[in-house]
């Protein structure tokens, strides 16, 4: 018998036009070489343009669902996707607690590319106080992470991404790539702090288009990459390239935004040019 794949468990909720979501999160991983585990947070009602609705799962059924794969089978990374309510972020927050061993992307998805809220501040605040402090790497667009960083009390509401950064590591996590693509720079230019600091930036050509489910893929594409064994930077790097990638093979099946093509690599046309530059 073979060895099995390495395991990511993705908590997220399901898309049905296949874009985002769990949909974005099982393609990605098997499409790197990982088995997808999967817990599903809430369901939504949406097509390519936008979300119109979300019911969020009963908490005790997402613990069940996450218990049950947890102690079935080892669990090499953990991913958070779209979380639904406070109380399912404050039950994965007690269920990722119990293994401070296994790695956590964690991917803050406070809206849908159209601007449709996915979290309200109440659950913006859990995920501060609860989820940041566990999470290996937090993986926020720019807009997220000024959500995430701002600060009540202080008045200043465009702080530099740097600060942000600062911030976001402040409470607790190890690492924070924040991506560029809603910035207003020639190149999408992707930052990963650290502690110490910039550990690296990478900048992409950027691709005409919207897309959608392009921050699940590069959350899912990263807690691929640290599955199979690839230190941070190595693996944040890999996921970028194998994300803009999909996004350049992406296609538009609906009236909506193109969806990345993950199994681009598997197409008889693919041509496997590279858009990257790092600094
Ligand atoms: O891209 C963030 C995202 C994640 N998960 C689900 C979504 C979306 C955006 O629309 O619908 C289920």
């Amino acid at each position: 018998m073979s060895q099995p794949p390495p395991t990511v468990l993705s908590f997220a909720a399901s898309d049905s036009t296949g874009g985002a979501g769990i949909q974005a999160d099982i393609l990605t991983l098997a499409s790197m070489g990982c088995h997808p585990l999967t817990v599903i947070t809430a369901v939504t009602v949406q097509d390519t343009a936008g979300v119109d609705d979300v019911m969020a799962l009963d908490p005790e059924w997402v613990v069940d669902q996450a218990r049950a794969v947890l102690e079935d089978m080892p669990v090499h990374v953990f991913k958070i996707g779209l979380l639904g309510s406070v109380e399912i972020i404050t039950a994965i927050a007690e269920v990722v607690s119990d293994y401070p061993n296994i790695p956590l992307v964690l991917d803050p998805v406070l809206a849908s590319g159209r601007g449709d809220e996915l979290a309200s501040e109440e659950m913006v605040a859990a995920m501060r106080e609860l989820l940041l402090p566990q999470a290996t790497i937090i993986t926020p667009n720019s807009i997220e992470a000024r959500r995430l960083a701002q600060d009540d009390e202080d008045d200043d509401d465009m702080p530099h991404l740097n600060q942000c950064a600062g911030r976001l590591l402040h409470m607790g996590c190890e690492y924070v790539l924040i991506t560029g693509t809603h910035e207003n720079t020639s190149q999408v230019v992707n930052h990963l702090y650290g502690t110490d600091g910039i550990v690296r930036t990478d900048s992409w050509d950027r691709l005409a288009g919207s897309y959608h489910g392009s921050g699940c893929t590069l959350a899912s594409a990263i807690a691929a990459a640290l599955a199979n064994g690839l230190p941070i930077a190595e693996g944040v790097y890999e996921a970028q390239e194998y994300t803009w990638q999909s996004l350049k093979a992406g296609f538009r099946p609906g009236m909506g935004q193109h969806l990345p093509d993950r199994l681009f690599w598997a197409r008889d046309d693919h041509d496997g040019g590279n858009g990257s530059k790092e600094k």
